[in-house]
């Protein structure tokens, strides 16, 4: 049961698709104020936990922090960070003998202080007072997911290649770079589907442009990429480049497609490109525009993107540079700077990217009215990556694409996937990725990975070993490295059997793995689950964030940790171990409780749930030959229900998908 209620006249974020009318009694469940702000209060009881939130730090129970909705390019994924590239405002609170969820389907910053100013108190607050929220009734958290999904509308489905294990780096710039990639991994018989390209695949870093010294003509590129069995997948910024002659720049100019200044004129910023334009996403001639500009790689065989630099990520604008330089001059005119000024100064200059008055500067031309960007941040990048995704449907509706972004809203989860963007070569960030994933599934998101290895940073042999022990399970599976780092392709390391077994394992459960996407996807399931959600009666389970449920039978619980022998392992029933040890997997009964698990870096321990059984199919160099029948059965159950189609077409709902396989 999902209701709403409004405040002010909301701006319509397009995030519910199906038609609910407002409600006309108050807000259930909050104690709400509305004078200069938006607050909704609530008191929580000593065991009360509040899940959700999406992409953001911390734990699955976000009990104890604070955390904002504002999509932010910032690189440092640290306890304290209080937002991330996603602005994800759903959240289901578990109290003694209740439990809803709650959508705050708002364009710009909200605020969650869950627990943090005052233990007992959850406080959603924002500064604009316009607000549709919803609150989804349900017997438990499941239940409420689903029907919030359902509100929401079917998560993104990509084709079944982008299950495939994939390599990118900042940037391979040439073609023979990118040949150089596959034959590391062909020649060592690792699997492989797909290499991406970084920027420097474009022409002075315009979109939609092949910089034709390094690629050569991309389309017989792609072709012989897609010959030995690796597609290619490359990126667009947000930002488009001024530059005279320059289509996409001159069009958008003409016809007025791009995000104005206050006088009205294109708004100027720095990115990669130099000065740029940003399209207007929120204007829906301006989306499909920009859109059909996709068409000029798809035409050469290019079968999936990544969007972007989409919060947008915004350098410098010449306005925040005139008033660096005045702060400079005023205290150069000084004849000695004091601590204080060298401070202020110091905290000016660091400042400057992504900052306020940027956001402030430039405004979209929208059906709903001209809004200043800042009031609606959260919607752009949602609206670049909408804009690729209908655009695609209609240059090939029956083809499925590969597509995710960086910046996201919930809505933006029906057209494609995310990646949780620049995070850094560290351990901690394994656990971090685990984390994040239940609350991503919630809001919709389904499609999802984090760069294995670590983005920033120099990783070691063993952090991506670990790191691909859990990566395995993540539906995008990709390993990406920063310019400047350690080179971390997995045939770079020492002794590649190791890497090779542990991603031929991958492929292995491919079938398993794109059975349960299927299934969460076509239900409003969740891929990964929590433990608390599925054993809400067992404290321990209950409290047991390191550990996942991977659809109805697989429970991950990876290692995280350098230099370990294993780790601390809790069974909330009995289970079935499934061990990989070079190559070679071997099953073992578990009891319920704690255990110590031995598990050395080169191998992978799972465990299937009891009574389940899952399919394994035979390793093959990618998943266009994967040999989908004769699968194996393991596990103490007798059957598993498997979804399988072609993998690339759209017919998602016929029943003749599903099919019972028996031991
Ligand atoms: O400012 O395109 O998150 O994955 O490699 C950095 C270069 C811009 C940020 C992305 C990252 C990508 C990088 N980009």
């Amino acid at each position: 049961m999902i209701k709403k209620y409004t405040f002010g006249t909301p701006y319509e974020t397009d995030a519910v698709i199906i038609p609910i009318s407002t409600e006309d009694t108050a807000l259930p469940y909050f104690k709400t104020d509305c004078d200069d702000k938006l607050r909704f209060e609530l008191t929580l009881q000593k065991d009360d936990a509040v899940y959700g939130l999406g992409e953001s730090t911390r734990g699955i129970n976000k009990r104890g922090y604070t955390y904002n909705t504002f999509c932010a390019d910032d690189p440092n994924h640290t306890e304290t960070t209080n937002a991330l590239y996603g602005a994800h405002n759903f959240i289901i609170v578990e109290q003694k003998d209740r439990i809803f969820g709650a959508f705050f389907d708002c364009p710009s910053t909200v605020t969650y202080d869950i627990g943090f100013t005052v233990c007992h108190k959850l406080i959603i607050s924002s500064e604009n007072t316009n607000m549709n929220v919803y609150i989804v009734d349900g017997k438990d958290a499941y239940e409420i997911t689903r029907e919030f999904r359902k509100a929401i509308g079917r998560s993104y489905i990509p084709p079944m290649w982008a299950f495939g294990y994939t390599q990118s780096r900042w940037s391979y710039a040439t073609a023979d770079s990118v040949r150089d990639v596959v034959k590391g991994y062909r020649s060592k018989n690792i699997p492989l589907d797909a290499v991406y390209m970084d920027i420097d695949y474009m022409e002075r870093y315009k979109d939609f442009t092949v910089d034709a010294k390094a690629f050569g003509n991309l389309e017989e590129f792609a072709r012989e990429m897609k010959a030995d069995g690796v597609r290619l997948v490359p990126i667009i910024d947000a930002g488009v480049k001024i530059e005279e002659g320059y289509d996409v720049y001159e069009e958008g100019v003409s016809k007025g497609y791009f995000c104005t200044d206050k006088e009205g004129k294109p708004f100027e910023a720095c990115v990669w490109p130099g000065m740029t334009h940003f399209p207007d996403f929120l204007n829906p001639d301006a989306r499909l525009w920009f859109g059909e500009k996709y068409k000029t790689l798809t035409d050469m065989g290019i079968e999936g993107f990544w969007n972007d630099m989409n919060e947008p990520a915004i350098f410098f604008s010449q306005n925040s540079v005139d008033r660096a330089f005045e702060k400079v001059k005023a205290y150069a005119k000084e004849s000695s700077l004091t601590l204080d000024g060298f401070n202020d100064l110091k905290f000016y200059l660091s400042s400057r990217q992504n900052c306020e008055e940027d956001y402030s500067g430039f405004y979209h031309n929208t059906p709903q009215g001209r809004f200043c960007h800042k009031d609606v941040h959260n919607l752009y990048g949602y609206n670049m990556t909408r804009s690729a995704s209908e655009s695609l449907e209609k240059t090939a509706p029956e083809k499925r694409f590969l597509l995710f972004s960086r910046a996201s809203y919930i809505g933006m989860h029906r057209y494609s996937g995310i990646w949780t963007g620049d995070n850094h070569s560290w351990w901690s960030h394994i656990l971090a990725e685990l984390k994040v994933m239940p609350g991503l599934n919630m809001c919709g998101f389904l499609y999802s990975g984090a760069d294995i290895g670590g983005f920033n940073f120099d990783c070691s042999r063993d952090l991506l070993l670990r790191w691909l022990a859990l990566g395995i399970f993540t539906p995008l599976m990709r390993n990406h490295a920063a310019c400047g780092t350690r080179n971390q392709e997995c045939y770079q390391f020492e002794n590649t059997e190791d890497f090779r077994h542990i991603i031929e394992l991958r492929y292995r459960l491919i079938p398993y793995l794109y059975s349960e996407y299927m299934k969460a996807a076509l239900n409003g399931d969740m891929y990964f689950k929590p433990l608390a959600f599925e054993y809400p009666e067992d404290q321990v389970a209950k409290h047991t964030e390191d550990q996942l449920l991977i659809g109805n039978e697989v429970m991950i619980a990876p290692v995280y940790t350098q230099n370990a022998m294993g780790r601390y392992v809790y069974l909330p029933e009995d289970m079935t171990a499934v061990r990989m040890d070079g190559g070679v997997i071997t099953t073992e009964e578990m009891t319920k409780g704690h255990h110590f698990v031995e598990i050395a870096e080169n191998q992978v321990v799972f465990y299937i749930r009891k009574g389940k059984a899952i399919p394994l199919c035979k390793p093959a160099k990618n998943t266009d030959e994967l040999e989908k029948e004769n699968l194996e059965l393991i596990g103490s159950g007798s059957e598993y229900l498997l979804y399988t189609d072609d993998g690339i077409s759209k017919d998602y709902d016929n029943p003749e998908n599903f099919r019972l396989l028996r031991k």
